[in-house]
């Protein structure tokens, strides 16, 4: 009976609401892919974060402590929408620091240059927008409300870090230069956000069937190469993809695939920088620990002082 209250749900393409039943499993991959997304919104903000404090002017500097507060806010909703599935904050941030929970594969490569930070909102928010746009329409009613406002800032992401990358093309031959260099750095790694190619996806047809996602992976993918070839024209830069051309036939672009071996290495935690991500975050949550016991307090006394005042007036 219940079960049959589920399914009919998902084939109405209504929203599964956190008091609703619902499969374990069902529950177990939204807490896995949700709780994922948090914590990516979250390591997220090391990359460009350690540009804040080297931004070439303060406007760059407002920018992009916005950015990178939106991010923290976006880590807040999605931690908050997990929590409605029964699992608390304090569970997912120890299953980020002990490995048995991830986070995107792209936050796990350096920022050399300040190009990346525009780089970065191109390219890794456009590639974020292009998953997260259908998302909006996941079947669990928490993530897909996380997922509207998200989008909205997330586009703003986006056109900072273009609107970044054109005024670096409009100047100099070096600042050129360093924007193409960041292009050719971040094309692949970006590609691989939208994770493995279908035929090796164990999760997608069991996800999609359940209305969590709404595209494979692959879908999601082209998309991507088909939004960005135009803008990278726009833009004057060259995606380092010799295989990247317009297939008429098709009507899409085709392209050439990742190095899905190194994927697979980033994914373990073999990746550039996940030793560093990893430990900054650590380090953080450590600093954090004196904030935590206060609020503790501080709600314990407030409970404290309530029950008095209830008993002096009875
Ligand atoms: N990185 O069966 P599959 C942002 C894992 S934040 C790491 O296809 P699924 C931003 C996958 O988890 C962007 N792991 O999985 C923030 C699975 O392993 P488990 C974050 C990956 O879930 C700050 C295994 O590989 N966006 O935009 O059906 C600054 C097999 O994969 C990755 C989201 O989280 C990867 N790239 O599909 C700037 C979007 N790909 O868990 C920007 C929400 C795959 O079974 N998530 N894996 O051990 C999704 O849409 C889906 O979870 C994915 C993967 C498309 C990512």
């Amino acid at each position: 009976m219940l079960q049959e209250h589920f399914d009919a749900t998902i084939a109405r393409n209504d929203r599964i609401e956190p008091r609703d039943w619902m499969p374990d499993a069902y529950r177990a991959t939204l807490v896995r892919q949700v709780a994922q997304h948090a914590h990516s919104e979250i390591i997220g903000m090391q990359p460009e974060g350690s540009w804040i404090g080297r931004a070439p002017s303060l406007r760059r500097k407002a920018i992009l402590l916005a950015k990178v507060q939106d991010e923290a806010g976006h880590g807040l909703y999605l931690y908050s929408a997990t929590e409605t599935l029964g699992v608390s904050r304090d569970e997912l941030t120890e299953m980020l620091l002990s490995g048995r929970q991830k986070y995107s594969s792209i936050f796990n490569y350096p920022t050399l240059t300040f190009a990346d930070v525009g780089t970065i909102g191109w390219l890794v928010d456009g590639a974020a927008i292009c998953n997260q746009v259908p998302l909006c329409r996941t079947s669990y009613g928490p993530y897909g409300r996380a997922m509207i406002r998200i989008c909205k800032e997330e586009s703003f992401h986006q056109r900072q870090g273009y609107e970044l990358l054109m005024t670096m093309m409009r100047g100099t031959d070096e600042q050129r230069a360093m924007v193409q260099e960041s292009v050719d750095r971040f094309w692949w790694p970006s590609l691989m956000m939208f994770g493995p190619p279908d035929a090796d996806s164990p999760n997608t047809a069991r996800s999609m069937a359940w209305g969590i996602k709404r595209n494979t992976n692959d879908e999601l993918r082209q998309k991507f190469v088909d939004m960005s070839v135009p803008q990278a024209e726009a833009l004057g830069v060259t995606l380092p993809d010799p295989d990247l051309r317009w297939n008429e036939e098709r009507g899409h672009h085709d392209f050439g695939q990742p190095d899905w071996e190194h994927f697979m290495q980033v994914v373990k935690g073999n990746g550039p920088c996940n030793a560093q991500r990893l430990a900054h975050r650590q380090r953080a949550h450590d600093d954090g620990a004196w904030v935590r016991e206060a609020a503790m307090a501080f709600a314990r006394r407030s409970e404290q002082e309530r029950a008095t005042t209830e008993r002096a007036a009875s």
